[in-house]
């Protein structure tokens, strides 16, 4: 029998925030997760650390993949299941959400014809399939067409374009089942202190001074303490089962966070680990979580953060600053979030798995 994506298979290439991946609709792969998946290794180019023999672009944060299919709910207007490929593991897994891929899914849904834009913005509701909720993304739709252009700059991207707003509610627990799954806001694990936290995000808050570390130091230097990335992984396998996630060797969450004072006007300093690699900044759904932690009455975030006057947390990583907006009630609960994103097409075409 011939295989069916001989003739390669419809796709988008798309930056989304700080992250790149390729966008599919789901009609376009098979129906079965395996084959599916095994497809996608392919078109990646995984398992390698190269990842010479495919698109990926070997980095976590270029080896994502965002597949668009009709809403499964009456609230949404398409569903979305995030993929994160592994470069060096034969492994893709749904175990986690992306809300820096995000930003190009509601572009991308408008593309493909998913939803109807209107002229100037368009709301699109997005159902993320990983984690349950829905996303409101706001896109710039000028004369009926989705325009990538415009003034709005994030730190980690070069330039400037069209902003992508995203606003989120009920992420709280969004895989662990609660905010705090353990109950507590903190955990002694490997012999630190630790906040075991799920707001969009399952992380494990840590204190960059417990490891003999400033927290300031760069990505690369991170990546190459391997000492570091022994003791961090040592308490991410045990934060696992605690965050309601089971066995986490082969899932890329939780995301580790190591926290230190704020030192360029923000809120708190991070550097975090998804889960192997330092991020180059810090994903959409983490940057939100630390913010949550930093409203915290205890913990190494709400010890060292300058929380601000007013909703907008800034939460500074290594090439920057993340905006977060956190909405709270009179009480000081968390009542919904916000970032600003911006997206970018790449590539329309298509891709190629490898020959039998
Ligand atoms: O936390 C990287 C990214 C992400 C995920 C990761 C993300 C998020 O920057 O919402 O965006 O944590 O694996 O794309």
């Amino acid at each position: 029998m011939s295989n069916p994506y001989e003739e390669g298979i419809p796709c988008l290439w798309m930056r989304g925030g700080t992250s790149k991946g390729g966008v599919f609709l789901a009609s376009d792969l098979p129906s079965d997760p395996q084959e599916r998946d095994a497809l996608l290794l392919t078109i990646m180019g995984s398992p390698s650390i190269t990842q010479i023999d495919g698109m990926g672009g070997a980095d976590p944060l270029t080896s994502k993949v965002a597949i668009l299919s009709p809403p499964s709910r009456e609230d949404a207007d398409l569903d979305y299941l995030f993929l994160q490929v592994f470069v060096d593991q034969a492994v893709v897994s749904d175990a986690q959400a992306c809300g820096n891929i995000l930003a190009c899914v509601g572009p991308a849904a408008i593309e493909r014809g998913l939803v109807a834009p209107q002229d100037g913005e368009t709301q699109v509701r997005i159902h993320m399939r990983n984690t349950g909720e829905v996303s409101v993304a706001t896109v710039q739709t000028p004369g009926g067409r989705v325009t990538y252009a415009g003034s709005a700059a994030i730190d980690g991207v070069p330039g400037t374009h069209a902003p992508v707003p995203l606003m989120f509610t009920g992420l709280e627990g969004s895989m662990s089942g609660d905010m705090l799954p353990t109950g507590a806001a903190t955990d002694m694990l490997g012999g630190v202190e630790t906040t075991l936290i799920d707001y969009g995000m399952p992380c494990v808050i840590l204190a960059a001074e417990d490891f003999g570390i400033t927290g300031t130091e760069s990505r690369d230097a991170l990546d190459q303490n391997h000492d570091l990335k022994r003791r961090i992984e040592a308490i991410r396998l045990q934060a696992g089962p605690l965050m309601q996630l089971g066995d986490v060797s082969e899932k890329s969450v939780p995301k580790m966070v190591l926290v230190s004072k704020p030192s360029e006007g923000g809120v708190i300093k991070t550097r975090s680990f998804i889960p192997h690699r330092c991020h180059a900044s810090i994903g959409v759904f983490a940057a939100i979580t630390v913010a949550a932690a930093c409203t915290l009455t205890k913990g190494a975030a709400a010890r060292q953060a300058q929380l601000p006057g007013d909703q907008s947390f800034r939460i500074e990583h290594p090439s920057g600053v993340a905006e977060v907006l956190l909405e709270r009630d009179t009480q000081g609960c968390i009542t919904g979030a916000g970032t600003l994103r911006t997206a970018r097409k790449l590539m329309d075409g298509r891709v190629f798995p490898a020959p039998d």
